[in-house]
């Protein structure tokens, strides 16, 4: 392996590494009550945000979804910010307004996690043209699920993507549930099939492996730079845990235990791990828990922000009226 595979495949199994730690941590404080109302866990499906990520330069944009932890911290926002985000503190990425599903963070290109399953893809497309319109092209990047894909608000954004040319990476994230629908009761046809109705190249990839994820996406964004338009990518991956730790305290009971083992018997962490020296990932494992630790200490040392500023940040200031617009 040259130098720079090395530092890519240790920069994957970091990035990896950091979002199953951030989402351990953030489990014990959803128990603890400091996160209240739950999250839904990433962990199972690192190798997507890791490998997606990694593809993107800082200026390029991401929207997530209500799973979105994994994609806001692979695209490189602070844990910390992002953990007191989720205990709703003043010091959080979004001042505790944002919470779990709808952290943002401007500054390296995320645009938001977003509650509203498919929407994000729209925002994405939206985003990504405004900035070719502006001549500052990016590459925007947009994850949803398995269960968005029949969303219309999605399908309207592959027409748009597709027709202007939009410098977008649509990423499914098809883990082979909607909450607890599985997707071969929900999805006619095939996952690549609608991308492709709209004349998006498509491709599927084992999301388990984040160095697949990134081979394929280099593709994606290459192609999007290049002034060729969209693509989409379908990650095949995991959820190794609840759909929302709300599921810990009320048992769904859709997925069996046998299941569930043969989900976890592919763990992107350990695919990628072995590609490194074993002690290069003790190394990077030891760091990571002291970011962690860090980031906890730090979000439960902050204040919450005072219930007479809950206003405050909800709504744009110094709005200007479009010129021409004679408003
Ligand atoms: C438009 C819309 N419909 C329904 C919901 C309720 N909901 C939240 S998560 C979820 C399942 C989403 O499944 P998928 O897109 O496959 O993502 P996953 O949870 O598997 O990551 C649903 C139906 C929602 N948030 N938004």
């Amino acid at each position: 392996m040259t130098a720079s595979t090395v530092d890519t495949a240790v920069g994957l199994y970091r990035t990896m590494r950091l979002i199953r730690r951030f989402e351990e941590r953030a489990i014990e404080l959803v128990r603890s009550g400091d996160i209240v109302g739950g999250i839904h866990p990433y962990i199972g499906q690192e190798a997507v945000a890791a490998g997606v990520c990694a593809a993107l330069g800082p200026d390029d944009l991401v929207t997530g979804t209500h799973r979105g932890h994994g994609h806001v911290l692979a695209k490189g926002a602070d844990p910390a910010g992002m953990m007191a985000e989720l205990t709703g503190r003043v010091t959080g990425l979004n001042k505790g307004r944002g919470g779990s599903m709808h952290a943002a963070d401007l500054g390296v290109g995320v645009l938001g996690a977003n509650a509203i399953v498919g929407a994000a893809g729209a925002i994405a497309t939206g985003a990504a043209w405004a900035r070719q319109r502006l001549g500052t092209p990016v590459v925007a990047a947009t994850f949803f699920g398995d269960g968005a894909v029949n969303e219309g608000m999605l399908l309207e954004a592959f027409n748009l993507a597709a027709l202007w040319r939009v410098p977008v990476v649509f990423v499914c994230e098809n883990n082979g549930y909607a909450t607890t629908m599985r997707v071969d009761d929900a999805v006619a046809g095939s996952i690549t099939g609608r991308a492709e109705a709209f004349g998006i190249p498509a491709a599927t990839v084992d999301g388990q492996d984040a160095e697949a994820v990134l081979a394929v996406t280099r593709e994606a964004v290459a192609r999007a730079r290049g002034g060729g338009g969209p693509s989409f990518v379908e990650c095949l991956t995991q959820r190794f845990e609840a759909h929302h730790t709300f599921e810990h305290v009320v048992r769904l009971r859709y997925r069996t235990d046998e299941e569930l083992a043969h989900i976890r018997a592919r763990d992107p962490l350990d695919i990628q791990g072995a590609r490194l020296d074993a002690a290069v990932r003790a190394d990077v494992d030891e760091e990571v828990d002291g970011v962690l630790g860090r980031a906890v200490e730090f979000a439960l040392a902050s204040e919450f922000p005072d219930p007479l500023t809950a206003l405050d940040h909800l709504y744009a200031s110094g709005l200007r009226p479009r010129s021409g617009s004679g408003v």
